[in-house]
């Protein structure tokens, strides 16, 4: 962890842009100002005429995942290496257990196959079934091991589908242990029905699996989890909001003053559902993810929503197959992995789709991309500033840089990737993990096992300690009114 020097450069925080340079030391930063002094041995970065910002934060991918009879391509090497070469410096990935097995030894499992990830890490954990062990192990994970993070797949019937039992329970639990429900929002019932159905139709190609999962599905489920959110009390995160039925959802709620929170992929708010129309079987197959990519007019409900604030984050939902995976559903759409990539490429085309337009600031990209993650998963000002005290997770940012995104170019492992063809303008040329260079100008320099878990402390203590705080500074006087 040598000291690093950045010279020059736009700092970009969400809440402030200013230029400054930006010392870095031993893993953390240690200074942001003008014409400060490199420390013996500091590598220097010119940044003049280029932005720094935080590093990314993915909360939502899926490295190694075991899912529909199959193993995704990019490990947490591949996969968080994929992820700074494109200014993500963290990720958010799921322990994700079978039905019936002990949470903590699918817990095990995935700590093992993070070892060897090239930048900082960390779990949700789902909550795929309910048992007095469930609810053990949950407290264990908050209590011992970091967690403030649950996630219940409403979808996926027959294999890790959470039904209202298990919401009800595991909800309650959460909010005993100042931990945050999250969902995948699809009613689970309805896409088995209407998969059996379109099949039994004769209607088997990837055209299917939009027909399959409509934007009322996504809806459903998204009222269903935050109405069981308000009625226990619990704040709520919702992953992949891909449609604007969803939003409004949202947006009723929060106006009521709920807390729930909202994630956009970068594949729902720029990809549209005509890729399942591709004659193309291997390339329409490559776009089958959950929920599907929308007809276009979502799209502007997830750019409003996101630059409005009633969504908070943006992801990749990062889970990549290759073409003989995704050919396992030739002969039937429900067959097909469900997933797509996307770590590497979000950052850009977020800054293209996103800042190049209009739609967000600089500021807001920063919010949306970094900050807004690390404050809703408790990770902030360690992760998600560029302040003296935090990580040195750093990404230097050039506005006018420009590419072409390619499968053959990408990092990742994934067969295809669905921003292929896509040009861009704005890339990261430096991108800085725990005060080391892990990519300069196009040159990957990631270190295998270099990556740290990370764990996020629970809500409720922090919050209990900000009522005795505030409780300890009441005059008296007013104390008694
Ligand atoms: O549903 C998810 O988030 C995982 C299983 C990735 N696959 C997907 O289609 N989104
Ligand atoms: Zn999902
Ligand atoms: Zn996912």
């Amino acid at each position: 962890m040598s000291a690093v020097l950045i010279r020059g450069g736009t700092v970009i925080n969400a809440e402030s842009s200013v230029v400054a340079d930006v010392l870095t030391d031993a893993g953390k930063i240690v200074a942001v100002g003008p014409n400060l002094q490199a420390t013996a041995g500091a590598t220097i970065v010119d940044a003049g005429g280029a932005l720094v910002m935080p590093g990314g934060i993915d909360p939502h991918t899926h490295m190694e995942l075991p899912f529909m009879g199959t193993v995704t391509k990019d490990d947490f090497y591949t996969g968080t290496s994929a992820g700074v070469s494109g200014g993500t410096t963290m990720i958010i990935d799921f322990v994700i257990p079978d039905p019936k097995q002990p949470l903590m030894e699918a817990w095990r499992n995935w700590r093992g196959w993070a070892e060897k990830s090239a930048a900082d890490y960390s779990f949700h954990v789902a909550v795929t079934w309910w048992s007095d062990s469930v609810h053990a192990d949950m407290g264990t994970l908050v209590r011992e091991h970091g967690v403030n993070s649950f996630k219940h797949f409403m979808a996926y019937k027959n294999a890790i589908m959470a039904d209202d039992e298990v919401l009800v329970n595991s909800f309650s639990r959460a909010l005993e242990l100042g931990a945050l429900p999250t969902v995948h929002a699809e009613n689970g019932e309805l896409v088995f029905q209407l998969q059996k159905k379109l099949v039994a139709a004769g209607i088997t190609g990837p055209e299917g699996h939009p027909m399959s999962r409509p934007p009322a599905v996504e809806a459903e489920a998204a009222e269903r989890a935050i109405r069981i959110a308000e009625v226990l009390g619990t704040p709520l995160y919702i992953v992949h909001v891909s449609c604007a039925d969803s939003v409004n959802a949202i947006i009723r709620a929060r106006s009521k003053g709920q807390r729930v929170y909202g994630e956009a992929l970068a594949g729902h708010l720029t990809i549209d559902e005509s890729v399942y129309r591709n004659p193309d079987w291997n390339i329409a197959a490559a776009h089958v993810m959950s929920p599907p990519f929308r007809a276009k007019h979502h799209q502007d409900a997830l750019w409003g929503a996101l630059a409005a604030g009633h969504l908070h984050t943006t992801a990749t939902d990062h889970c990549a197959f290759c073409g003989d995976q995704k050919g396992m559903g030739k002969a039937d759409f429900s067959k097909i992995p469900n997933g797509c990539a996307g770590v590497e490429d979000r950052m850009p085309v977020l800054w293209d789709a996103g800042v190049n337009t209009g739609r967000l600031t600089p500021n807001e990209f920063v919010r949306v991309t970094s900050t807004n993650a690390a404050q809703i998963f408790n990770l902030y000002p360690r992760k998600g500033a560029i302040a003296a005290g935090s990580d040195a997770d750093l990404v230097v940012w050039d506005p006018s840089a420009t590419k072409t995104i390619t499968t053959a170019g990408s990092i990742s492992k994934v067969g295809y990737n669905v921003f292929e063809g896509r040009h861009v303008t704005g890339l990261p040329m430096v991108t800085v993990s725990q005060g080391n260079i892990v990519w300069m100008n196009g040159e990957l320099r990631t270190v295998r096992g270099a990556g740290r878990y990370v764990e996020r402390p629970a809500f409720a203590p922090v919050f209990d300690a900000l009522k005795r705080q505030a409780a300890a500074h009441v005059p008296q006087a007013v104390a008694r009114v």
